[in-house]
């Protein structure tokens, strides 16, 4: 097989490189990043399109550039797309990332210095949800939210409470670490009472509510956001679908709000990927997604693990690595332990926790990516053992390189591009 990126190696070769360099760490580790998932060929071929020349400010029939004709096929087809993956009014498909997706949709509900009710970042938020070096924290002013002490889940209870104290403009809804269902009929009943609108980031979960398998958030949200490249399997980038009534906010805070010309490469590719999820083989593979990260939770969970919130309803979990059972370490030393042994993972505040973000007493774990190369729950319970032997004994190199090359064998047998080579 040739190399793959020869152009680029003739004309770069440094750059070259480290896309080959890359290529081979995708192959040869295990990515349990519950955010990243490997796109389809299809996507790639897409994405390195000559769309990538082309400027198209504005929208499909009201472009600000002639020569529009093509990317504006691309765009209708993208968005009608998505309105049928979700069922939903209306799309916008120029998002160029999940946090632009927020910064628009707020800037779309919300005037400068309103209140805002969100999920805190340490109990499973995000940053574009009102961290305070954001710019969401920056221009509203946000009041948190989280889960409940006892049970680690979302404590609605407080989220009608702070509702009512504050009467926030917009409760938003949607988590980056939160392994359960999130019940988007009560929030929205709750958004309902105190006059607020209702904003959900699904980015997390779009591709399980496309197949069916978590409640959806659509038939409740004014406005919903989403990032196309987590379980949708897309090329990285964002997108907002919302009711007839917000689609035209909705379209000028994007452009000219907050974007210029959008990214007709990457739209071309959410495109293709948006017809890959409507395929009832991609209600299979979210269905395995869902069932690997059961397996990977009861393995754990059997070997003395806690996890956080009591277990997984989704792609993801939250393994709290303390506890009387519990390996003991910090999450900065077990994601850098697993990595020696080529096990990505990434260290991960959970609720209440007493250690710094740098530091974390949890790990996060996701089987989107696994899933893609074929992974199954027998699979899981490999990992499951590899893991507890790595974060119960961290120091030790030589366990790290022996269960590396079992890890190597297991990524060799299941290859993720068989077409692209990497030597
Ligand atoms: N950084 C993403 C994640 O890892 O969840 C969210 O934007």
């Amino acid at each position: 097989m040739t190399r793959s990126y020869p152009l680029v190696a003739a004309a770069d070769p440094e750059v070259h490189a480290a896309l080959v360099a890359e290529l081979r760490r995708q192959e040869e580790q295990i990515e349990l990043i519950a955010s990243e998932n490997h796109t389809s060929p299809a996507v790639l071929e897409a994405l390195g399109s000559v769309l990538t020349n082309k400027y198209a400010e504005g929208y499909p029939g009201r472009r600000y550039y002639g020569g529009c004709e093509h990317v504006d096929s691309v765009e209708n087809l993208a968005r009608e797309r998505l309105k049928e993956l979700f069922q939903a009014e209306a799309a916008n498909v120029q998002p160029s990332s999940g946090s632009q997706a927020n910064q628009a949709a707020l800037l779309a509900l919300a005037e400068p210095g309103d209140t805002i009710l969100a999920m805190e970042l340490n109990h499973g938020g995000h940053l574009s949800h009102g961290h305070p070096r954001n710019a969401s924290g920056i221009f509203y002013r946000f009041v948190h939210y989280g889960v409940s002490p006892e049970t680690e889940q979302l404590d609605y209870e407080q989220v009608e409470r702070l509702a009512r104290e504050h009467r926030p403009r917009v409760l938003m809804a949607g988590a980056s670490a939160y392994p359960r269902f999130l019940d988007f009929e009560r929030l929205a009943a709750i958004a309902r009472e105190v006059e607020a609108a209702f904003l959900v980031d699904m980015a997390h979960i779009a591709g399980l509510v496309a197949a069916g398998l978590h409640p959806s958030p659509v038939p409740w949200a004014d406005v919903v956001t989403m990032t196309t490249h987590k379980t949708l399997r897309g090329p990285r980038g964002g997108a907002i679908v919302c009711k007839e009534a917000w689609i035209k906010k909705v379209n000028s805070a994007v452009f000219p709000g907050i974007q210029g010309g959008p990214l007709m490469h990457a739209i071309a590719a959410k495109a293709v990927a948006f017809r890959e999820a409507l395929d009832p083989s991609f209600r299979d593979y979210q269905g395995r997604v869902v069932e690997n990260a059961a397996a990977l939770a009861e393995g754990l969970r059997r070997r003395g693990y806690r996890l956080v919130g009591g277990g997984t309803d989704n792609h993801l979990l939250l393994v709290d690595l303390r506890g009387p059972e519990g390996p003991g370490i910090t999450g900065r030393i077990a994601e850098e332990a697993l990595e020696g042994a080529h096990i990505t993972v990434n260290k991960n505040l959970i609720p209440f926790d007493p250690e710094k973000p740098m530091q974390t007493s949890g790990i996060r774990i996701g089987t989107p990516a696994v899933t893609t190369r074929g992974f199954d729950t027998g699979d899981m319970e490999s990992i499951a053992g590899w893991m507890d032997r790595i974060l119960r004994d961290p120091e030790n190199a030589a366990l790290r390189e022996e269960l590396r090359d079992e890890v190597l064998d297991l990524c060799r047998s299941k290859p993720i591009y068989p077409s692209l080579s990497a030597v």
